[in-house]
């Protein structure tokens, strides 16, 4: 008994914290309807249940990317790989090992996709946006990344980055953080270009005309690589959606 008025208390917290949520996010869905139903049986009482209920929904908000993650690391590269800006050998068979170095890059910035169907901050779009987590959990925009790397790549756009200071050891990966923006090795050009390419064409997400031009430019400079075509067919064959700047190249579209 002596428990209720706190659970009262983080009901109240909780409903207030949801409707605020909920005034923030985007318009009609099935989430915030929930989200609605959720809020008003909890001032009936039952708090703690539907509060819970909120909490696991928010932190496993999309599914679909945990599923193609998953995916990536067993069948993408079932044993090893290679990560993306970096060239550097990883093995997938200890996951608590991979973990430690590896991660997830889109190369194509979720930041942007969030931005430009307007659905506010990811973990938002994540709830609210069934073409956000489905942009999200496209392979072919995926690749693996040491995280020191990717933490350092951000969201920057690509382009030349002037001088040669090497942040990453041998790693040929620079970024300007005053300019935001990053530039790969030569020869991971053509991987990043598809990708954003591919993302552009298959979304309809806009991309500025100076990081087009200069994709378009990357994308002839460097091939598909016989790795590159490798993963896009395994990608294919699970997502059962081809990227045509790799299996059609060159693809002008
Ligand atoms: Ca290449």
């Amino acid at each position: 008994m002596r428990k209720k008025p706190i659970f009262i208390l983080i009901g109240t917290i909780l409903s207030a914290a949801i409707a605020y949520q909920q005034s923030a996010a985007d318009t009609s869905s099935n989430n915030r309807n929930n989200r609605a139903s959720h809020n008003s049986s909890s001032k009936n009482g039952s708090a703690k249940n539907n509060s819970s209920n909120a909490y696991a929904k928010r932190r496993y908000a999309n599914d679909e990317y945990r599923k193609a993650l998953k995916n990536m690391w067993t069948q993408v590269y079932p044993s090893s790989g290679r990560t993306i800006y970096c060239n550097k050998q990883f093995s997938t068979r200890n996951r608590k090992e991979r973990k430690k170095y590896v991660n997830a890059e889109h190369i194509f910035p979720m930041s942007w996709v969030a931005k430009d169907l307007n659905c506010g901050k990811r973990r938002q779009c994540q709830e609210n946006s069934a073409q956000f987590r489905a942009i999200e959990s496209d392979l072919h925009n995926i690749y693996p990344a040491l995280i020191n790397v990717n933490k350092a790549r951000s969201n920057f756009r690509f382009g030349d980055v002037a001088g040669e200071k090497r942040q990453f050891g041998t790693c040929d990966f620079e970024v300007n953080k005053r300019k935001r923006i990053a530039e790969p090795d030569e020869t991971v050009r053509g991987e990043v270009a598809r990708a954003i390419l591919y993302m552009a064409y298959q979304y309809n997400l806009s991309l500025h005309e100076k990081t087009e031009k200069l994709m378009r430019q990357w994308d002839r400079q460097d091939p598909p690589s016989k790795e590159e075509k490798r993963r896009e067919a395994v990608i294919h064959k699970i997502q059962g959606r081809e990227n045509p700047y790799i299996s059609r190249y060159p693809f002008t579209k």
